[in-house]
């Protein structure tokens, strides 16, 4: 990992990449040019999110988009899976509550790595925070093509609550992403909704708006724009 020389509390969550390789998102292209291409474009933090290939094949994978990504000092976080982030010397990991449980990940990856996990209710969240977590993937916002297996559909009223509670418990550092089924026509939207008085979204994460994207650097960069833009555009 290059995190001596990377702060972890310096990563921009405003457009998180998650990379999908299923040919209907990917199509034929390579994943190191998607990823480079969108960080070019803006993208602060990119996660591998591949759920098909083998061990060997992911740490291959990870290798590769961790040479990108170091190039442009942006981590690389590896879905799911500790053991690959340590073998491809990625940042961190995202894990979900199916996982290995947080207190064990931080245990093997140290405290300079980043730890990112998925929180669907007021509880996970909480839960999350109080274990150390990074940053919280608050979702499934809306249901989407890209992750059918979802039962957790929150809705922005849900990322709001869940901002609330964080707030309230006075977890002020943690870092906090909205995913599932945000695109450029319903980001202002989902930001505005999801705004709770006294903790913001650090950003929005994403697959196909920028992986599926013929220009996933435009795409990257038209998203971050409308990050950016104040309240009325919504
Ligand atoms: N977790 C919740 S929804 C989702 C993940 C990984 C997929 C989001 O994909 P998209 O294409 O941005 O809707
Ligand atoms: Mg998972």
């Amino acid at each position: 990992s290059d995190f001596h020389t990377m702060k972890k509390t310096d990563v921009d969550y405003a457009v998180y990449l998650v990379t999908d390789s299923t040919p209907a998102i990917l199509g034929d292209r390579d994943l190191g040019w998607v990823v480079e291409a969108a960080i070019k474009g803006g993208v602060g933090c990119v996660q591998l999110r591949d759920k098909t290939s083998d061990t060997a094949q992911l740490i291959d994978i990870g290798r590769k988009l961790h040479a990108v990504t170091q190039q442009h000092r942006v981590p690389l976080l590896i879905n799911d899976r500790v053991d690959v982030a340590l073998a491809a010397g990625c940042e961190g990991v995202h894990i979900g509550q199916d996982d290995m449980e947080l207190s064990a990940a931080r245990r093997l990856l140290g405290p300079d790595a980043i730890i990112g996990v998925t929180v669907s209710t007021v509880d996970q969240a909480l839960r999350a925070c109080e274990g150390g977590a990074d940053y919280l993937g608050i979702g499934t916002v809306y249901a989407t093509p890209t992750k059918t297996n979802t039962k957790d559909i929150i809705g922005t009223a849900g990322v709001r609550q869940i901002l609330e509670a964080i707030a309230e418990a006075g977890h002020a550092n943690v870092r906090t992403v909205c995913i599932g089924g945000i695109n450029e026509s319903n980001l202002q939207r989902i930001l505005f909704q999801s705004a709770a008085a006294a903790k913001r979204l650090d950003g929005i994460a994403v697959v196909s708006a920028i992986v599926a994207s013929p220009t996933p650097d435009a795409a990257a960069q038209k998203l971050l724009n409308l990050a950016r833009l104040p309240p009325p555009f919504c």
